[in-house]
């Protein structure tokens, strides 16, 4: 069993800060769940495109409001405590966070995440062995 605390990561090399996001990295490809888990905050007013073409991705908000838009249709949805996303077509995506607020999100990667992994210049994340 794994058992662990947001606290014990906060400050560690799990805890990966750019400058739109805060990700502290709960699971990882080597504790053999087949899947990663990250509480991550979106700092407030941030403005993030993203597509993860080697990840599946699901997203849970837990604090914050704010919208996703997919941009293969233009639809933008809003965010609040209790959305759920899952961007199981690999969704080219922008994800906003309302200004004065930050977005607290619980964040599914398949396959797992394994380290420090920060978005490409195409907004994924790399896949690693
Ligand atoms: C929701 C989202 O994709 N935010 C970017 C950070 C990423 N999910 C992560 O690594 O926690």
């Amino acid at each position: 069993m794994i058992v662990k605390h947001l606290a014990s990561v906060v400050g560690t090399a799990a805890d990966v800060d750019t400058a739109g996001w805060t990700s502290r990295r709960l699971l990882y490809k080597q504790d053999g769940m087949g899947y990663s888990v990250n509480d991550t905050i979106i700092k407030p007013g941030a403005e993030l495109e993203m597509q993860y073409r080697n990840h599946l991705e699901t997203v849970y908000c837990i604090e914050g409001e704010g919208e996703i838009t997919d941009l293969a249709t233009g639809e933008t949805h809003g965010i609040r405590p209790g959305t759920l996303y899952a961007l199981n077509l690999h969704d080219h995506h922008v994800l906003r966070a309302n200004r004065g607020v930050a977005m607290r999100m619980v964040c599914v990667f398949n396959p797992p995440l394994t380290g420090r992994e920060v978005h490409d210049s195409t907004g994924a994340y790399a896949l690693s062995e």
